[in-house]
């Protein structure tokens, strides 16, 4: 064989093996496969979901993430030693390797629990303040990767009521956050990185295999108790769920997830939790959502509206780079500002997204100051903006560089980070839209802002503009919203005459 011939059958042999049958993509739009399998274990719940709980899921808009347990108390770092690139994130302390991990570390931070008291905690005041953020749904951690439980639960002794705290953080942060009327969501992670029943890879022998189905029993005995301790909850956001071991059980979990569903109907569950026959996660081999809404924007956001499909989907975002848990030190690393995270939160809100911003207590109940104020100023800001933000949805007006749009029937709104130096904003309507901008206000303060046709006459533009005048006695050191109401144009401009070259 030539040896072009042979490297081309090579490649091909090499894509067989290697091309994962997974559609699930995060960073372009979704691959389509080229041919429809047969699959068994597919989507459970119908495409884009109806029901009023779903509903209200699309006009969450913001939520809040709170990542809390045994890691809190070390807040990456021991005894003075940082964990940073020792470990991926504080959260993952327990996984600290390297030449800085302490020594015996994963006995130390398997004792930790011994400690656990976190004495200033107080759930109430945390609903108060995602309340006061602006947050519609919250998502908290019942059990990390650690497999410490924040609730006591009977199918383990590593859980809150062997800490010297006792009480059940999970039913406090329910009760409280519903109070509020906060939405909530349990996180649970699957994998469980001291129990030995677990094991990443498949299960092949006959111990492992007893082992592993041990887990599985394990596994679902905890949901079951989450959802029937928990009723108020509306969602289970899960993780840990990328290993061969849990991708192999899909029999097992497409029943627990029906058995679930059953259990609590109206239950909103991500595309995290299980993949079908072939391996295939949050997207089936043929290209459908498995789960309600894509699970996998974290820390990253879709480049564009066509990439999701028209999918529901949410984002989740750290304020440090990364890391989950309580960090003692955030010198030395970039953590978001409120402005970043506001930007974050209309550019989901323009693709008809969530936006979900990480709260990490310490081990003593506290968020950080920093968070505070990031909570108080985006609470503030949003007060000002709910119009563009919760009920109103991706709009069809081209992309603009001044901010993001969005809109309710025909109400545009345009929030403005990019303010142009000229006080004009420009907006380009395709000319074949029947609804043109006819009155602009600014939403903060009711202040009416003068539109004036500006058809510039270009050949071959397929937009018409136009322009949105803001007074340079209007001062604003953060992003600002211009809402617009839509009606026919005054006027059909007229056809020019094409320019011959
Ligand atoms: O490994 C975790 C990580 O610690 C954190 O909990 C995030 C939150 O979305 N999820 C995992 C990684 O995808």
């Amino acid at each position: 064989m030539k040896n072009s011939k042979k490297a081309s059958v090579l490649l091909f042999l090499g894509m067989m093996i290697f091309t994962p049958f997974v559609n699930a993509q995060w960073t372009g739009p979704k691959r389509k496969p080229d041919s429809l399998r047969t699959i068994q274990y597919g989507p459970i719940t119908p495409a884009h979901r109806t029901d009023p709980q779903m509903e209200a899921f699309r006009s969450y808009g913001l939520g809040q993430f709170i990542h809390w347990g045994l890691y809190a108390i070390p807040g990456n770092e021991w005894n003075g030693v940082s964990a940073r690139g020792g470990a991926a994130a504080s959260e993952w302390i327990r996984a600290w390797g390297g030449p800085t991990a302490p020594k015996d570390w994963k006995n130390i931070y398997d004792n930790l629990y011994k400690q656990f008291n976190p004495k200033d905690f107080d759930a109430k005041r945390w609903a108060k303040q995602a309340k006061d953020m602006g947050a519609r749904y919250v998502i908290f951690t019942t059990k990390h990767h650690d497999g410490f439980a924040l609730w006591p639960t009977k199918y383990s002794d590593y859980n809150i009521a062997k800490t010297p705290y006792k009480k059940d953080i999970v039913k406090q942060v329910v009760d409280a956050y519903t109070a509020e009327g906060i939405d909530v969501y349990l996180y649970f992670s699957v994998l469980e990185w001291n129990n030995p029943d677990y094991m990443g890879g498949t299960p092949k022998t006959a111990d492992e295999k007893k082992r592993f189905d041990r887990f599985l029993q394990y596994t679902r005995n905890q949901l079951l108790e989450l959802v029937t301790n928990y009723p108020q909850i509306k969602g289970l956001w899960f993780d840990g769920t990328w290993d061969a071991s849990w991708k192999s059980a899909y029999d097992f979990t497409y029943k627990l997830e029906k058995e679930l569903r059953d259990k609590h109907p109206g239950l909103i569950i991500g595309s995290r939790f299980r993949n079908d026959e072939f391996g295939a996660r949050h997207f089936d081999s043929n290209g459908r959502l498995l789960g309600d809404y894509e699970q996998g924007w974290e820390r990253k956001m879709p480049g564009s509206y066509e990439w999701l499909d028209g999918n529901d989907w949410d984002c989740v975002m750290t304020i440090p780079p990364n890391g989950w848990g309580y960090m003692k030190d955030w010198s030395g690393i970039y953590t978001k500002t409120t402005d970043d995270l506001l930007d974050m939160l209309m550019r989901c809100r323009s693709m008809n997204g969530n936006f979900v911003i990480n709260f990490g207590p310490d081990g003593n109940g506290h968020m950080r100051p920093e968070e505070d104020r990031i909570a108080a100023e985006t609470g503030a800001w949003v007060r000002r903006n709910a119009a563009a933000v919760y009920e109103s949805r991706h709009s069809g007006f081209p992309a603009s560089n001044y901010g993001y749009f969005t809109q309710k029937d025909s109400t545009l709104y345009l929030t403005v980070f990019n303010r142009p130096v000229n006080n004009i904003l420009r907006i380009s309507v395709p000319k074949n839209f029947k609804q043109v901008p006819v009155s602009a206000l600014l939403l903060e303060t009711g202040g009416r802002l003068d539109v004036k046709p500006a058809d510039m006459g270009l050949d071959l533009d397929k937009n018409t503009y136009y322009d949105i005048l803001l007074p340079s006695s209007f001062q604003s050191s953060r992003a600002f919203v211009i809402r617009m109401e839509l009606g026919a144009p005054a006027k059909k401009a007229g056809k020019l005459m094409d320019a011959k070259m």
